[in-house]
């Protein structure tokens, strides 16, 4: 059994209901239906295309005794299920992202699986919820605190509170 951190982004349609949508499936997968859930949050786009909506941005952890690859086709295909196509262009609004965040402490680069996610330490729409629920969480292979990264970031990429319990 891992504890597995994943991130969930909306920026289509309404985006509480895809969050609430997608936390009903993580619980659904996570062993003993355990669930823990950050604060909802309101972010700018980051690295999207011009004119891209605001997202809805949370993250919650599981645990999960799937295989980090299995687990990851699962989240694909509630993707797929809640109107994300499979094939889109990069970075474009969608109905609901599910990313992984982290895997227990692997660390592992092999095609279609890479842990800890490549871009978490940039992001403060990933580390603001993460440091809610894991602040002194140390990033494997990054071997620094959640705290910290987050507090590196500075004034960049302002959030705002969206909804605490939901
Ligand atoms: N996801 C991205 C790219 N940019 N920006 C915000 N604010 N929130 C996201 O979830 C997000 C993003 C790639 O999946
Ligand atoms: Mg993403
Ligand atoms: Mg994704």
């Amino acid at each position: 059994m891992m504890r597995a951190g994943i991130a969930i982004g909306s920026d289509l349609g309404d985006r509480l209901e895809h969050l609430k949508q997608s936390l009903d499936f993580l619980r659904s997968i996570s062993d003993g239906g355990w669930l823990l859930a950050a604060p909802v949050y309101e972010t700018p786009p980051v690295d999207c295309p011009p004119g891209a909506p605001a997202f809805l941005n949370t993250v919650v952890e599981i645990e999960s005794s799937l295989p980090p690859d299995e687990l990851m086709r699962r989240l694909l295909q509630f993707e797929e299920s809640h109107g994300r196509p499979n094939v889109h262009g990069r970075n474009t609004p969608r109905t609901v992202d599910l990313d992984v965040l982290y895997f227990g402490e692997l660390v592992v680069r092999e095609g279609f699986v890479t842990l800890p996610h490549p871009r978490l330490h940039e992001r403060r729409f990933v580390l603001q919820p993460l440091a809610d629920i894991r602040s002194e969480l140390v990033v494997p292979g990054l071997g620094r605190t959640v705290r910290q990264l987050l507090a590196s970031l500075g004034d960049a990429q302002p959030v705002r509170l969206f909804v605490k319990d939901w």
